[in-house]
């Protein structure tokens, strides 16, 4: 829907597997005060060159805007939904229950409980409504298992996404390196 704030990067560049700037993850969350947990997820999916939109959602503040972003996800083309909150985090579950996308959790650790709260309200789905939990403040692999998503069935992404892997190898080992030094 139009009233939905969208933001985006301005063009995916060649080599992604996707032309289109037409935005492939929703990355939402219940408050602007999730923003700075979310950003890595952000960012990861601008390494990957993989269009995005970025807004605010509230399951409990903005009820009718949930229903709304939720239902009309897939066919705005999204193909995967990363929903960040803290607390009672009802957004991704509730997000969950009305589209057929994959649904991606991030608990969002507040300033009580540790983020356990947030942890549990998100993992512990009903079955037959699933939601793919990672851990608490973790947005950048919400950002990688969404591109691990849309990399199915697009060779010019799992190359990515192996190369991502080795530059995580090689800079393990390069430490390892370091310390034999010591
Ligand atoms: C949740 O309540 C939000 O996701 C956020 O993590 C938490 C606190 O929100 P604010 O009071 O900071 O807006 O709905």
């Amino acid at each position: 829907p139009e009233e939905i704030d969208r933001y985006a990067p301005a063009a995916t560049t060649p080599g992604s597997g996707f032309s289109d700037p037409q935005p492939l993850v929703g990355i939402i969350m219940g408050s602007d005060s999730d923003l700075p947990v979310m950003l890595p997820a952000a960012r990861i999916l601008d390494r990957f060159r993989i269009p995005y939109e970025l807004t605010i959602v509230s399951a409990h503040r903005t009820p009718d805007r949930l229903v709304q972003y939720a239902r009309a996800a897939s066919t705005r083309g999204l193909r995967t939904i990363i929903a960040g909150a803290g607390g009672a985090a009802h957004l991704p579950g509730m997000v969950a229950s009305m589209t057929s996308l994959p649904v991606i959790g991030v608990p969002v650790k507040g300033s009580t409980l540790d983020g356990v709260d947030s942890l549990h309200s998100i993992v512990q789905m009903p079955r037959g409504i699933p939601v793919a939990t990672v851990a608490i403040n973790n947005s950048t692999n919400a950002g990688l298992l969404a591109v691990r998503i849309l990399a199915a069935g697009t060779p010019t992404l799992v190359t990515a996404m192996n190369e991502y892997l080795a530059s995580l190898e090689t800079e393990v080992l390069d430490k390892v390196k370091t310390l034999e030094d010591v």
